[in-house]
């Protein structure tokens, strides 16, 4: 299994290209609130790869149930809307938001792929723009889509699912971040209960002593 998880701006198509790619449906969405995920398997150099597609809301006010679920990805796509100079100005912000949260083990290495959405829209960031942005932030492949009639989707996601699988051939399997501090949700470990516990322990111990 490879888990991939999209991010990028409120409407810019996250949950229409899983949709697409996912169930073959560019049909009418809903504003995501929350995350949800889509699986499908793919071949990928002859072998099947189960694909766990993590859809997230750009609406920040959404994402209050916090960043966990971006542990253990394989990829991540940032995504923008061509027509919307906005969307493509924060995938700065959303690669960061990623690194940050999701605390890979080789950031400098972790595969990103980029994906400028709604091509069949008027474009304000040039082709040439978004490609320069990906050369300067470590040679991210780029595709450009229309996810309400498929176009582009499949090569977006088999290039994904290729770089998950090699990232998950990568990573070791008892890695431990050695931060939690990021992690929403992660336990908390009290220092004060901790030593108590300790304290207890010991008691009990001379308890048991006869001597
Ligand atoms: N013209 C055009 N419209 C698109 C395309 N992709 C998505 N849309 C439309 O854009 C709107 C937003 O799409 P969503 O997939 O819901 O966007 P999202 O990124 O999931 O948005 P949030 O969940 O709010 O973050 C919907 O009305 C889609 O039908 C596209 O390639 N071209
Ligand atoms: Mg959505």
């Amino acid at each position: 299994m490879a888990k991939v998880v999209l991010l990028g701006d409120i409407n810019v198509g996250k949950t229409t290209l899983i949709n697409q790619f996912a169930s073959g449906d560019g049909g009418k969405t809903q504003a995501t609130v929350g995350t949800d995920f889509k699986s499908k398997t793919i071949t990928i150099d002859g072998t099947q790869v189960n694909l766990q597609i993590w859809d997230t809301a750009g609406q920040e006010k959404h994402t209050s149930i916090g960043f966990a679920f971006y542990r253990g990805s394989n990829c991540c796509i940032l995504t923008y809307d061509v027509g919307n100079n906005e969307s493509f100005e924060r995938l700065s912000f959303w690669k960061k938001n990623f690194l940050d949260q999701a605390a890979p083990q080789n950031p400098d290495q972790f595969p990103f792929v980029v994906c400028g959405n709604k091509t069949d829209k008027e474009r304000v960031v040039a082709r040439e723009v978004a490609e320069k942005w990906c050369a300067d932030n470590g040679g991210l492949s780029y595709f450009e889509t229309v996810a309400t009639t498929n176009e582009g989707v499949n090569a977006l996601f088999m290039e994904t699912g290729k770089k998950a699988k090699a990232q998950a051939g990568k990573q070791d399997d008892d890695f431990m971040p050695t931060s939690l501090s990021g992690a929403a949700g992660a336990i908390k470990i009290d220092a004060k209960a901790e030593a108590d516990a300790e304290e207890e322990q010991k008691k009990k111990k001379k308890k048991k002593c006869k001597c």
